[in-house]
C-alpha cells in the first residue's frame, strides 16, 4: 500500500528561522514553498532523495492562526513532529481500504496538498499516537484516476 515515506510534517513557529535552521546544519534544499489556507499553514517542502516510488521531504509547518491544527498543536505540545506521510499510488482507493479496517479518516477525499498533490488525513488515535497522511503525487493521478487532480475543488 505505501511506496514511500513521501515526508515528515514539523511545527513550527517561525518558517524562516527553521528553514535557515534545516539548510545550514544538514544542506538540505527548500523545493517547494505554499500558503495552503484549506489547512492552515504555510509551508516548505526540503528534499531528501528520489527512490522508485518518489521522492521524499522534510515538510516545516508554520501556522496561519492559533485556531489551525498546527497552532493548537504548538499550544498543547510546542515545536516538534506534527505527522508522517506516506506515499500511495491512489489515495482514494487507500482511504477506503483503510476506512474498511476501522481506521477514521479525517478526510473523507482528498484534498490539496503541496506540490500539486492529492491528500487525506487518518486520525492520530486510531494510528498509536500519530498523525498520518496519505500522499498521491500529481504524476500518479494521471496515471490512475485522470479527474483525481480536481478533487478538491
Ligand atoms: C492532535 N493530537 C495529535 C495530533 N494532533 N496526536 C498526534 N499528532 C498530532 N499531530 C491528539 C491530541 O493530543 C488529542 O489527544 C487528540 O488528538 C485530539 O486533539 P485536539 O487537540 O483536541 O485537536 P482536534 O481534535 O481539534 O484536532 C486534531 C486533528 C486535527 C488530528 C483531528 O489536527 C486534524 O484534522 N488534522 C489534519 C489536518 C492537518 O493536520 N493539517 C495540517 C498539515 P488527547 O490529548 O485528547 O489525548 S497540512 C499538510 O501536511 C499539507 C498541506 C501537505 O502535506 O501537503
Ligand atoms: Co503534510
Amino acid at each position: 500500500m505505501f511506496m514511500r515515506i513521501d515526508h515528515v510534517g514539523i511545527a513550527c513557529h517561525d518558517l524562516e528561522e527553521k528553514i535557515a535552521f534545516f539548510e545550514r546544519t544538514f544542506e538540505l534544499t527548500v523545493v517547494a514553498r505554499e500558503v495552503n489556507a484549506e489547512q492552515g499553514v504555510k509551508e516548505a517542502m526540503l528534499h531528501i532523495a528520489d527512490g522508485e516510488g518518489g521522492g521524499s521531504y522534510i515538510q516545516l509547518l508554520e501556522p496561519l492562526g492559533a485556531d489551525t491544527p498546527v497552532g493548537k498543536f504548538l499550544a498543547k505540545r510546542g515545536e516538534g513532529v506534527h505527522h508522517v506521510a506516506f506515499g500511495v499510488p491512489d489515495v482514494v482507493r487507500a482511504l477506503d481500504t483503510i476506512g474498511g479496517r476501522g481506521v477514521r479518516l479525517l478526510d473523507e477525499r482528498p484534498r490539496h496538498g503541496s506540490m500539486g498533490s492529492s491528500i487525506a488525513f487518518l486520525h492520530p488515535k486510531d494510528v498509536g499516537g500519530m498523525l498520518t497522511e496519505l500522499v498521491q503525487a500529481p504524476e500518479r493521478q494521471a496515471e490512475t484516476t485522470p479527474n483525481a487532480r480536481n478533487a478538491d475543488t
